[in-house]
């Protein structure tokens, strides 16, 4: 696993300096949209053709779930998890947070996990067993427990509004109570961010499996706990997230849970 970790890193940083290197020659004109408020660019599925290539020889024997969908997905007992640009809205926008988000599933469970922030040259990574580490040094989640000392993530719904009304109220209960709220706009850096302390907890609905299955895993081996809003233990498939240190995760979860 260690290994497998070790290669897939190195696969990432291959990815994440073409995605940089597109940057500068990116405009408008490159921008796609699948469907509302869903944006995509020739980035995008050049940077997965790259990992996916890249994962298929260092682990023939797993499949792909993708955001760009460049490889049909094949259910299989080991599966790849990937999102070859998550935050593309910022990347195109010329805003620096975005990321390469890749998750490992055995058996539907994480079991690795590697998010590379490309502005920070930042890569969080863990495998089954290990620690959670960015760039080499051991992280872990923050461990404050009052409320108001705690900085949160979210993501505000962009296409999915049905919740509207109830993720309004939540917002407007954890402004108050909270040192602030950030909207970073990439899911997988929401998440390795609550992994290195930087943030005390995440909460976002509306969400898909590519999103979140590498941060997830980087949270948990962090000492994170993670749920979707009803309590539930699967958050990589059940489109909702509540993402939080274990001092803080009861809390939050259950403010949420007041509203949805
Ligand atoms: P993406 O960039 O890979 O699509 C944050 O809210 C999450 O939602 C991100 O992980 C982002 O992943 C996804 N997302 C998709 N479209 C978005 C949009 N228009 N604005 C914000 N986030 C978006
Ligand atoms: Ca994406």
């Amino acid at each position: 696993m260690k290994q497998l970790c070790e290669k897939t890193c190195a696969l990432v940083k291959e990815v994440g300096a073409y995605i940089q290197g597109q940057r500068t020659h990116f405009s408008e004109a490159n921008i796609e949209t699948k469907s509302i408020n869903q944006l995509v660019s020739y980035v995008d599925q050049t940077a997965e053709k790259k990992l996916v290539n890249g994962l298929s020889l260092l682990f023939p024997d797993a499949g792909f779930i993708t955001e760009e969908q460049t490889i049909a997905t094949e259910t299989k007992e080991w599966m790849w998890v990937i999102d070859p640009l998550d935050g593309t809205t910022n990347f195109m926008h010329g805003i620096p947070v975005y990321s390469i988000s890749i998750g490992l599933l055995h058996n539907n469970k994480p079991v690795m996990g590697i998010v590379y922030e490309l502005n920070q040259n930042e890569l969080f990574y863990a495998w089954e067993g290990s620690p959670a580490y960015l760039n080499g040094s051991i992280i872990q989640v923050r461990s404050e427990t009052k409320f108001a000392n705690t900085l949160l993530a979210t993501g505000l719904p962009y296409y999915d509004f049905e919740g509207m009304q109830p993720y309004l109220s939540t917002l407007t209960h954890l402004m108050k109570e909270t040192r602030g709220i950030r909207r970073m706009g990439s899911a997988a850096v929401d998440l390795a961010y609550v992994a290195c302390g930087r943030f005390d907890g995440y909460f976002e609905y509306g969400l898909s499996p590519w999103d979140v299955a590498g941060g997830i895993f980087i949270v948990q081996q962090a000492g994170g706990v993670i749920t979707n809003f009803d309590g539930g233990e699967d958050a990589v498939f059940s489109r909702s997230i509540v993402a939080a240190s274990a001092a803080l995760h009861q809390q939050l979860a259950s403010v949420i849970q007041t509203y949805f």
